[in-house]
Parts: structure tokens; C-alpha cells; sequence
């Protein structure tokens, strides 16, 4: 059975993926961490401790005390967030993953780090970025998701670690929204439609980024984890997408559900730039091939969960 060490555990993804992961391998086997602690129902369903990733000491002796086996490292800035902190995002995500690579290394774990559509730059090609290609990321969040990709792959190759890892595209779900990140806007925009009506956009009409519903990165997850290691050739960062939208797609699908759904914009010029730095849509057929990787939701089947969601949330 699986000892799950989850660090970040509070934040979008970890707070979903620690309920998935209880539900397959057992609560007591899932041990969540995060820098705070709140009253989150992750803090209270299985074994959970405050955690700063920047400690390696701590991170490896918790790991220890636990004796887990594989470890899944979430914390992390988010691309706006480490454009404006850059500093903090470096000593955070490039000294929480090296810390969270030595605790898997020193006690032999199984090992995932996501990567992002982040890892790619202005140089890369925008539509159909193949899996192998130009990465010059002009974002700290970007030079993070590269180095880190680098050095999962440097771990496997030197120490034999069995490293795994996604490039997710921006993550869409209704139960804890993101931070800091550029493709928040395809969240806030459900929550808006919801509970006003109308949404101001951050990133302008015909800016089009990849996304994937939370279910789908979830599966995701599991999925390369249970893979067969043998037949991984890209272990550490591969492409996985489900839509390639912009927010006048998201608005003409949430207006197949609530048609006085109204769209503006108010384009926040910084993130604009990192949007427009990053993949029109990324070909994730390496994931497909190597792994089996499928989304189950396009634009209109998550549009109908997020709103239905929410609107039992409103009630
Ligand atoms: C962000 O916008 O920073 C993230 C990502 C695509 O990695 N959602």
C-alpha cells in the first residue's frame, strides 16, 4: 500500500488531489502538508502537519516519521505571483523542489512535480507545441518549470529515481480557487457568471491558452503515477490538455447555460504579456501514447459541471 507524502495540500490542486488520493489508497496513507493551517476539510480528513518546503530538514524527518513512499510536491508561486516576487519564487520553487528531490532521493520514494505550459517562451512554437521543442521561457515562473523539469530528469538519470511529471495547462475547477496565476481568469469567470452575471476579463478576446478541467488533471495524476515506468520516454514533463480557449469561447459555452451571461474586459497588461508568451495549444499525443493519457470533459461538458456546481454552491 502507498504512503503518500503531498506537500502544498491546501492550494488548487493539492486541496482536490488529497481527497482523490484518501479515497483510493486509504486516508491514513495520505499525509498533507502546507505552510498554513486552516480548518480546510483536507486538515481534518487524514494525517495533516504544517510544512514550510523551504526546510529541507523538516521536509526530509516529517517524511521519515511517516515512512512514505512517494512523494507528490504541489507548493509552488504561480506564474503573476513570481513575476512579481521573483526572488521569493526561486529560493520557494526551485528550493522546495530540490529539498522535496533529496527527501525522495535519500528514502527512495516514488516521486511527482507538475510542470506548466510556463515551461515554454515566445520562441516556442504556438500552435501544436510538439513535447519536444524550444524552451526560453522569458517568466520566472517559466525559468522555475524548465530548471525543474531539468532537474527531475537529472535525478532519474543520476540517482535512478523513479520522477514523474505533467506540463498542465491552466486547471479549472469549483472548489478552491487558484492564486496568482494567468489563466485564473478561466476560473473567475464561472464564479462571476454565477454569482453576477457578468465578468471584466484580465486577458483580452482572442488570447487563446490550454485548459483542463480539475476531474481530468486528477486522473491525470493517478494515472502516470500507476504507469508503467518502462514505457515512459518524456518521465518529466509531458504536454496534457483537454481545450484550447479564449474568454470568448468560455463566455459563448457559459451562455449555452445562461444566455444574458455579459463578457467585458479590463486587460491587466502584465499578465497579458506572460499569456502571450505561452502556447496557443499544446499536442499532448506523447501522454496519449506513452501512457494512455485522455480528458474526459471539452469546453461544454465543463462548463455545465463548473456552473451546476457553483450554482448548488450559491443555493
Ligand atoms: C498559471 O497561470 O500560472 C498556472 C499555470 C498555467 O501554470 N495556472
Amino acid at each position: 500500500m502507498k504512503k503518500i507524502l503531498v506537500t502544498g495540500a491546501l492550494g488548487q490542486i493539492g486541496s482536490e488531489l488529497v481527497a482523490k488520493l484518501r479515497q483510493l489508497y486509504g486516508a491514513d496513507q495520505v499525509v498533507a502538508t502546507d505552510i498554513r493551517m486552516s480548518g480546510h476539510e483536507v486538515t481534518r480528513s487524514g494525517p495533516f502537519e504544517t510544512l514550510d518546503v523551504t526546510d529541507g530538514k523538516a521536509m526530509f524527518e516529517l517524511a521519515k516519521r511517516h515512512r512514505v513512499d512517494t512523494v507528490i510536491h504541489l507548493a509552488a508561486l504561480l506564474s503573476a505571483t513570481a513575476e512579481e516576487k521573483p526572488l521569493l519564487a526561486w529560493n520557494l520553487n526551485m528550493g522546495g523542489l530540490v529539498n522535496a528531490l533529496e527527501t525522495a532521493r535519500e528514502l527512495g520514494c516514488q516521486f511527482f512535480t507538475p510542470s506548466s505550459i510556463g515551461a515554454f517562451g515566445p520562441s516556442t512554437p504556438k500552435s501544436h507545441t510538439p513535447q519536444d521543442t524550444i524552451q526560453r521561457p522569458t517568466t520566472m515562473y517559466g525559468v522555475n518549470k524548465v530548471s525543474g523539469e531539468l532537474l527531475c530528469d537529472y535525478y532519474f538519470h543520476k540517482y535512478g529515481l523513479d520522477t514523474r511529471g505533467l506540463r498542465f495547462p491552466g486547471l479549472i475547477s469549483y472548489v478552491t480557487p487558484p492564486g496568482g496565476g494567468t489563466t485564473d481568469y478561466a476560473v473567475e469567470i464561472y464564479y462571476a457568471a454565477v454569482s453576477k452575471g457578468r465578468y471584466a476579463s484580465f486577458i483580452d478576446k482572442g488570447t487563446f491558452m490550454d485548459m483542463m478541467y480539475m476531474p481530468d488533471a486528477l486522473d491525470a495524476i493517478v494515472q502516470l503515477m500507476e504507469a508503467d515506468g518502462s514505457k515512459l520516454k518524456h518521465r518529466n514533463a509531458f504536454n496534457v490538455t483537454a481545450m484550447s480557449v479564449d474568454p470568448e469561447a468560455i463566455a459563448a459555452s457559459i451562455r449555452k447555460v445562461l444566455p444574458s451571461f455579459v463578457l467585458e474586459y479590463d486587460v491587466d497588461p502584465k499578465r497579458q504579456a506572460i499569456a502571450e508568451s505561452w502556447p496557443d495549444c499544446i499536442d499532448a499525443s506523447a501522454a496519449a501514447e506513452e501512457w494512455g493519457f485522455k480528458a474526459r470533459y471539452d469546453l461544454d461538458a465543463m462548463t455545465t459541471d463548473m456552473l451546476s456546481q457553483l450554482g448548488s454552491k450559491e443555493r
